[in-house]
């Protein structure tokens, strides 16, 4: 993308002119997804980040300490921080204001400041006019020289020349906005998303000040404000996000430093759980899909650590030895929780979502820090490392014994090679896009569910009670279950993670839908949980492909002679009882216990049924937010726990 303005002169050929004018703001509103994702409400909270990100290049740099976010009544949203304040001098080329540049044209936000490169940014770093453009108002406002600057915009049109507005004694920018709602399908903030992204941003950018504040009022008619600083950055956010679980030591093992021109920090902390939960940033973007950084960080754990062992802990290596035991790269990674931030001056983003970091030089320059961090740390620390060795020696023997188990297991099993779970009503296609599997809660449900499907595209697997808590159990257990076992096999996969043997092909996937169906009570809600963290932990990439749901079955039934309404919520069962006039003895109120009180038609009309079901799809907004109430659910802790589900037990339909 180029920083040419919108206002190219037209002409006939399809020169570079003809390219140029298409990155004007008219492109942004014309194909609004190509430049924040998508028009749904992960890209109307893009537009926040994209808005705060230049606050946090402005901090970067050294010149701003606080940034406050402010939802708005009306669900307009404004940023403030005390930088120096965007430029307002005319801009040579352009014959406009610097700041009339800034938001009027793609990507030129840090343009003036040749001094810092930007290292922040949106995961799509388009800028803050990419903002403007999908607003339908947007007031910028400069303060600076002693002056206050500003300048409205509709739809990324100026609607005036920048002007003085008044004297202040600050310096900093304030912009605010409204989403266009002709664009996105959503206007409506969510509180809880953007005060995870404002945490992070806060855990990676020590020593900035972001407040949030919601002004919208709850239920009893409170406003909210939330203020996330950290001084300490990712020592403190691995504490976070490892906070409900039971460590191997104290110690946060910390690296800050820089390789061959590449700023590298990172936390490690290790836990007694079995899943490896590595949250990896570059520029502050979460890079999801890992990259050339998370190469280097296991090349050079595993590489140390092994060292280590070999040199320190001899005896207990030759009783593996003995047990035709042999460590692999994941062994090291076993109940390892690590924070890893690094900045890139010229970032490769690649993979499927963009967030995978191709960057080759970034492999050693990591491989490097790491190696000679750690080195210096089991060295100094001869008890941690002593349990960092003994945790990976375990982790080593429990693997191979799963491995036993599960061969075991699937030699014992009458399907094994490629046959499906006994259980499962199949459907008869075979194209994966337009298959679904239902999880069923309990075996009279799933009879329902068999009865009232569409059977061409629509399968039914029951399970019976609750599943697995993978969250507190070793991998071999895992394996061994049956209910696990029946969900993958249905899904024509085998459990792994992206080192194992067994990795996840999601080629082979058979439904593109997979929908948690269960009672609407606290029964039902855990096993809707626990079923999303087996798949979190075990099969994170079919959420991430957006193939996971949960559907919604109705709350109540409303009857009254031949007439009959069902709801889902409170308000619509009022709603149908004044309908039908009222509360008379011939009106009957059912309120559905469980999905075995439904008939077949009733199942398929309200909850299976593409024409009237409403899904909710799983979604990850924030990894590390998600492992860390994921570990808190399933965990051992309740205190926590328990303030979870009372603060959200409002949104899950849950009636205890
Ligand atoms: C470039 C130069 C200067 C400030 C900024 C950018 C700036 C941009 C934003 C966006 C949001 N808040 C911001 N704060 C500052 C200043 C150059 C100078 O004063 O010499």
């Amino acid at each position: 993308m180029s920083e040419v303005a919108d206002s190219m002169p037209q002409n006939n050929n399809y020169g570079a002119n003809s390219i140029q004018v298409l990155e004007g703001l008219e492109a942004v509103r014309k194909r609004p997804a190509m430049y924040i994702g998508d028009i749904s409400e992960k890209g109307l909270h893009h537009l926040v980040y994209e808005t705060v990100d230049n606050s946090i290049d402005e901090a970067l740099a050294g010149y701003c300490t606080h940034i406050e976010v402010t939802i708005g009544e009306d669900n307009s949203i404004t940023v403030v921080d005390n930088g120096r304040g965007i430029p307002v001098d005319m801009h040579p080329k352009e014959h406009k204001s610097a700041l009339e540049v800034v938001m009027t044209v793609l990507h030129a936000g840090g343009k003036f400041d040749k001094g810092s490169y930007k290292v922040s940014g949106g995961l799509h770093g388009v800028g803050v006019s990419c903002v403007n453009a999908l607003s339908k108002h947007m007031t910028s406002q400069v303060y600076r020289n002693g002056k206050i600057y500003q300048q409205e915009y509709e739809k990324g049109k100026p609607l005036y020349d920048v002007k003085e507005v008044g004297t202040t004694d600050k310096t900093g920018t304030r912009q605010q906005f409204w989403p266009d709602d002709t664009i996105f399908t959503t206007t409506i903030y969510k509180y809880e998303i953007l005060a995870n992204r404002m945490r992070e941003l806060a855990f990676l950018n020590a020593g900035i000040t972001i407040t949030l504040t919601d002004m919208r009022p709850d239920d009893e008619g409170k406003t909210r404000t939330e203020t996330f600083y950290s001084k300490d950055g990712l020592r403190e956010f691995v504490r976070y996000v490892d906070g409900n679980r039971t460590h191997l030591f104290d110690d946060v093992i910390y690296i800050n430093t820089e390789k061959q021109g590449t700023p590298i920090e990172i936390a490690v902390m290790y836990n007694d759980g079995y899943s490896e939960n590595i949250h990896s940033y570059v520029n502050n973007i979460n890079t999801i899909e890992g990259g050339t950084h998370l190469q280097g960080f296991r090349m050079a754990l595993t590489r140390t650590l092994k060292k280590y062992a070999d040199d320190n802990c001899k005896r207990d290596l030759e009783k593996l030895e003995k047990n035709h035991i042999e460590i692999s790269g994941e062994d090291f990674r076993e109940g390892l929780t690590a924070v890893i931030s690094i900045k890139v001056a010229e970032p490769q983003f690649e993979g499927q979502t963009k967030t995978k970091l191709g960057n080759s030089e970034v492999a050693g320059a990591v491989q490097q820090a790491v190696g000679e961090a750690l080195a210096n740390y089991l060295e100094e620390h001869p008890t941690e490392a002593q349990r960092i060795v003994g945790k990976v020696i375990l982790a080593a023997t429990a693997r191979v014994a799963a491995r036993k188990a599960r061969e075991t297991v699937q030699r014992k099993s009458p399907l094994a090679g490629g046959g499906l779970p006994g259980k499962l009503a199949d459907c008869s296609s075979k194209d994966p896009a337009e298959s679904e599997l239902f999880l069923v809660e309990g075996d009279s449900a799933g009879g329902s569910a068999k009865q009232g499907r569409d059977r061409k595209f629509q399968a039914i697997l029951p399970l019976r009670g609750k599943i697995l808590n993978v969250e507190k159990v070793m991998r071999h257990r895992v394996y061994e279950s049956d209910a696990i076992r029946d969900i993958y096999t249905a899904l024509g996969v085998s459990v792994g993670t992206k080192d194992d043997p067994d990795a996840l092909d999601t080629s082979k996937l058979r439904y593109h839908k997979i929908i948690i169906m269960t009672d609407a009570d606290v029964d039902g809600s855990h096993i809707d949980t626990l079923i999303m963290t087996f798949f979190f932990r075990f099969m994170r990439e079919v959420i991430e492909l957006g193939y996971l749901y949960i559907a919604t079955p109705p709350l109540y039934l409303v009857k009254k002679g031949n007439k009959q309404q069902y709801c889902w919520t409170e308000q619509q069962r009022q709603q149908a009882i004044e309908e039908y006039g009222g509360n008379d003895k011939n009106l009957k109120v059912q309120r559905y216990k469980g999905l075995g009180e439904m008939n077949a038609e009733d199942l398929w009309e309200t909850t299976m049924n593409p024409e009237n079901r409403t899904l909710r799809q799983v979604t990850i907004e924030n990894a590390a937010a998600a492992d860390y109430i994921f570990s808190m659910l399933m965990g051992d802790d309740v205190p926590p726990r328990r303030e979870f589900i009372e603060k959200n037990a409002k949104y899950a339909n849950i009636d205890a």
